[in-house]
């Protein structure tokens, strides 16, 4: 009997030495000392053994037993270890990855102009109200003293819904509504899409604007030429000269059109500047005294100054883009080049 248990022992032991993982070590356990297993059979057999034998070949089994459960414990802990650490190898995370870039969003390069002229504007007091981009004839036109004769009018450059009501040329009407319901004074920015019946390469159907007005006692056009030439140094540089040029609009007198010293050249003459050392980036002028009349403002206590600029006109002089459609193409390899 001594020599079947012994023979028991090294078999067992045998097994668990070539256990690879927990689920065969678990077979091992049954094999050996699981409720029909070889020991518990010996066990079971016992009852036959002589009184001398009885507790001579208990003793042998129980340590046996004790033995090989320990020996089977301490190979299990030894697997799931292993097991363990294959498991934090293969299944590692690396927290440092970067996800490609590309697939990012990031701002389309008009909403990052126009967030730039609007900061500028900002800080000297100016608040940014929005307005409807479907108008009456009147609001578009006739409060801003535009006859009905007059060419903007005509349905070459607007879009007419009905004989009355059409998509705003500008953000003007925008500011028409905020004189009716509002007091002077009056200081506000209207950043907005706008619609024209033009295509080409510096014409889009649909293009952004950002307009500006103030009115208030005693504002002459020394304040308007102050205020855009801070605006357009911050826009440029520091060192960017501004000049005033004499010009016509029918909703200001008198009207201006505000010329920079060119960015790409400085002055000296290139394709941006087409020679000539200046590129217009807005118009502006005092508010015609019927306008103010119009919208409910006492002209003879209150003057004001406006502005207006193309938002897709400033993007393309600040980084020299010769077609406006590419603004609008939404190609990746154009858009990328503004993530920077
Ligand atoms: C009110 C009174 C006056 C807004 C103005 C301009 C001059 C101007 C153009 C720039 C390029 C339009 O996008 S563009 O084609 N705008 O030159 N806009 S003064 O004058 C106003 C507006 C509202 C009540």
């Amino acid at each position: 009997m001594k020599d079947r248990i012994d023979g028991l022992i090294a078999r067992c032991r045998g097994e668990i030495a070539t256990c690879t993982c927990v689920q065969s070590l678990t077979e091992c356990k049954v094999k050996f000392l699981g409720k029909n297993g070889e020991l518990t059979a010996i066990l079971r057999g016992m009852k036959d053994l002589s009184p001398e034998d009885k507790p001579i070949i208990g003793s042998l089994v129980n340590k046996a037993r004790d033995e090989l459960a320990n020996e089977l414990t301490i190979a299990e802990q030894s697997l799931k270890q292993a097991e363990l650490n294959s498991k934090l190898n293969n299944e590692k995370v690396d927290i440092t990855w970067v996800k490609n870039t590309d697939k990012s969003g990031t701002l389309h390069p008009l909403t990052k102009i126009q967030n730039l002229i609007i900061d500028s504007f900002v800080p000297m007091g100016f608040e940014v109200l929005e307005g409807p981009e479907i108008e009456t004839e009147y609001y578009n036109f006739e409060a801003l003293n535009v006859p009905a004769d007059h060419p903007a009018r005509d349905m070459q450059d607007t879009f007419y819904i009905t004989q009355n009501i059409l998509l705003r040329t500008h953000t003007s009407p925008n500011q028409v509504r905020t004189m009716e319901a509002k007091k002077p004074p009056i200081k506000m920015l209207c950043p907005g899409r706008t619609y024209r019946a033009d295509y080409d390469a510096s014409h889009s159907p649909v293009f952004h604007q950002i307009e500006g007005l103030v009115i208030d006692e005693n504002l002459t056009l020394c304040d308007l030429m102050g205020t855009l030439e801070c605006v357009a140094r911050k826009l440029f540089s520091a060192d960017t000269k501004v000049r005033f040029r004499p010009s016509y609009f029918p909703f200001t007198e008198p009207s201006v059109e505000v010329d920079v010293s060119c960015c790409k050249c400085g002055g000296v003459g290139c394709s941006v500047c087409k020679g000539t050392g200046w590129v217009e980036i807005l118009g502006a002028g005092m508010v015609h005294p019927y306008v103010l009349e119009n919208c409910g403002i006492d002209s003879n206590k209150y003057t004001g100054f406006a502005f207006g600029l193309g938002v897709e006109r400033m993007a393309m002089i600040k980084y020299g883009i010769t077609d406006i459609r590419l603004f609008f193409e939404n190609d990746k390899r154009f858009l990328k080049q503004f993530n920077k």
